[in-house]
């Protein structure tokens, strides 16, 4: 049995989503990030670097780093039509787009909410989120022009985990700025929003994206340090 440590207004909801359609067994806890719980030295002994989400394996091995949580548990379970296997040609399509999700996208995601952290000066702050969406745009605009020629899915006809990990960063953006000016995009999030098992997921994250929103236009400084 796999224990999940995630929470509100975090990433987490990527490997419950992952868990739920492997039919695989866990047990979710949850952490308060809004109110530093993931700073508290119960959870810091569990992951000294006070993020969220982590997973528990069965053999007690604590992990983290959400990309390779869901590549883990989809290749640890078999889970290839999440995840094209090792000698599946379109497995380095799949990868690559994963791990630009995860290094390009997900990184100036993280600095759009919380840009208090990239300067020392708060009359910045807007400015970096800006740069920060528009760059996310940037790569976003890239997908589309590929998408256009090769989609709907990242994959083409199919949907694999870079799909819903694309879409929860997009429901997580103005995500109506992203799906009217590309296309494409839109078309594979609407897919994506549209599955059955993906639907809960997309619809909460686009809840939490808004209700995020409205606490940093409440908390300039930082809605959470
Ligand atoms: N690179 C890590 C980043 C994890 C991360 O930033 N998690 C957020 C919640 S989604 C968090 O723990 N934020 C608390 C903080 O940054 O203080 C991953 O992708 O899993």
């Amino acid at each position: 049995m796999y224990i999940l440590y995630g929470g509100d207004f975090t990433r987490a909801p990527l490997v419950q989503w992952v868990l739920e359609e492997g039919k695989i067994d866990y047990e979710l806890r949850k952490i308060d990030i809004l109110n530093g719980e993931h700073r508290s030295a119960e959870f810091l002994a569990i992951n000294p670097a006070g993020l969220v989400p982590v997973l528990i394996t069965p053999e007690g091995e604590a992990l983290y780093e959400v990309a390779a949580l869901m590549l883990y548990l989809a290749e640890r379970h078999q889970l290839t039509e999440l995840a094209p296997a090792v000698t599946d040609p379109d497995r380095g399509l799949f990868l690559s787009t994963f791990f630009h999700i995860a290094g390009d996208i997900q990184s100036e995601m993280k600095r759009f909410h919380f840009p208090h952290r990239f300067s020392l000066r708060r009359h910045d702050d807007a400015a970096i989120q800006e740069l920060a969406k528009s760059m996310v745009l940037s790569r976003l605009s890239v997908m589309n022009t590929r998408l256009a020629a090769r989609g709907p899915y990242v994959l083409g006809s199919r949907f694999s985990l870079a799909d819903f990990y694309l879409s929860f960063w997009i429901a997580y953006l103005d995500r109506q700025a992203a799906c009217e000016q590309f296309s494409s995009i839109a078309r594979l999030y609407d897919l994506v929003r549209s599955r059955p098992g993906a639907t809960p997921y997309i619809e909460d994250t686009e809840k939490a994206a808004d209700a995020y929103a409205l606490m940093m236009k409440k908390h300039p400084g930082g809605v959470i340090a």
